[in-house]
């Protein structure tokens, strides 16, 4: 058996957000887990597809998707949760609507050099042309947690690697 709990995903874009959680979600699930992924995917273009990326709206984002991963967490799932939320103050916010210890930050920390040249999507290239305002890392700030329970570098290590990070911490603290 194991606990609900919210696997709190943050970093720039391209930082590898997904990926880890990907990797986690089906290592987790292999072990018999009950899980969702939560992410740009899957949310941004339903339930907070009115949103776009200036503050208000970002803060709005991660509100609604920290109220979402608190009810799939009283249901008793592990929630995989991949947004940039960058901002310390929202990441807090939803930390204190979930049961203490099941709130489990984890950073995804790339530097942005590393992410611009990954830059699957092209995004770095439009926003460094102008064609994308507010961009995360370029002309919108990023708030890097200094205490998160998890803290990834995914330019030193494999995904497989990043994947199994989680899940150490998740068995060294009984969560699974
Ligand atoms: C940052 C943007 C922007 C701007 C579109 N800034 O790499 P991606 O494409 O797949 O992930 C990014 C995603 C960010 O959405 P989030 O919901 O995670 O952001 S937040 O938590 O800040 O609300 C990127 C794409 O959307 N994207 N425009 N201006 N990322």
């Amino acid at each position: 058996g194991h606990q609900g709990a919210v696997l709190w995903f943050t970093g720039l874009s391209g930082s590898g957000k997904s990926t880890v959680a990907n990797a986690v979600d089906k290592m987790l699930h292999d072990r018999g887990c009950k899980t969702y992924i939560l992410d740009g995917d899957n949310v941004r273009h339903g339930l907070n597809k009115d949103l776009g990326f200036n503050d208000v709206d970002r803060i709005e984002n991660i509100r609604r998707i920290g109220e979402v991963s608190n009810l799939f967490v009283d249901a008793g799932l592990i929630v995989c949760s991949a947004f940039i939320s960058p901002f310390i103050a929202d990441r807090a916010m939803v930390r204190a609507l979930l049961p203490e210890t099941r709130f489990i930050e984890v950073f995804i920390d790339t530097p942005i050099s590393i992410c611009e040249q990954r830059d699957p999507k092209g995004l770095y290239k439009k926003a460094r042309a102008g064609e994308i305002k507010n961009f995360t890392g370029i002309d919108s700030a990023y708030e890097a947690p200094d205490a998160a329970e998890i803290h990834i570098k995914t330019a030193e290590l494999s995904v497989e690697m990043c994947a199994k990070q989680v899940i150490n911490y998740m068995l060294d603290n009984n969560i699974i």
